[in-house]
């Protein structure tokens, strides 16, 4: 069965207990089971893990190089700022989504860089929970691989 890994950054924990302007009510557990069943239905076994350190996250990518074959990443506030987590990222030759919950064109002008914009398959900002499922289905599309015609473009 194909693996997928799910990365939480910094303070994602926290969701559903403060700022739900921002990020709803959802925790991060109600976020990892949808994932896992998601997944399921997909025929994928996804994996979920959060981390409030750079590095942990960074030794996290190295140990998944050669045992998933997806990748999704809410990388938090180390979009803005990581070169280390880029740098890790561009170790996997797999299908990578960078997913965040708000819009974060809409916000602050520092939230509009990501570091890791150009490194993964595509971004999905915006969409709250639901964006998550919708980063899984697109690294699903792509497994399927273009000859089912199911799968990417091209
Ligand atoms: O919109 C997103 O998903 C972000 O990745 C969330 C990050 C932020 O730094 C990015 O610019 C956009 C912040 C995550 C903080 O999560 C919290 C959740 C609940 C309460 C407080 C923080």
């Amino acid at each position: 069965m194909k693996q997928i890994l799910v990365i939480h950054g910094p303070n994602l924990n926290m969701l559903g207990k403060r700022e739900p302007e921002h990020y709803g009510r959802v925790t991060l557990s109600e976020i990892d089971d949808l994932l896992v069943r998601r997944g399921r239905e997909l025929g994928l076994l996804v994996e979920t893990f959060q981390s409030n350190h750079e590095g942990e996250i960074v030794s996290k990518i190295q140990a998944a190089m050669g045992n998933i074959q997806g990748l999704v990443i809410n990388p938090a506030a180390y979009t803005h700022t990581s070169v280390a987590i880029r740098d890790a990222l561009l170790l996997l030759e797999i299908p990578m989504v960078e997913i965040h919950l708000s819009n974060v064109y809409k916000r602050e002008p520092f939230r509009h860089h990501s570091y890791m914009r150009d490194v993964v398959t595509g971004q999905i900002t915006g969409f709250g929970v639901y964006g998550y499922t919708m980063a899984l289905d697109a690294v699903a599309n792509i497994l399927q691989g273009p000859d089912t015609g199911k799968g990417k473009m091209g």
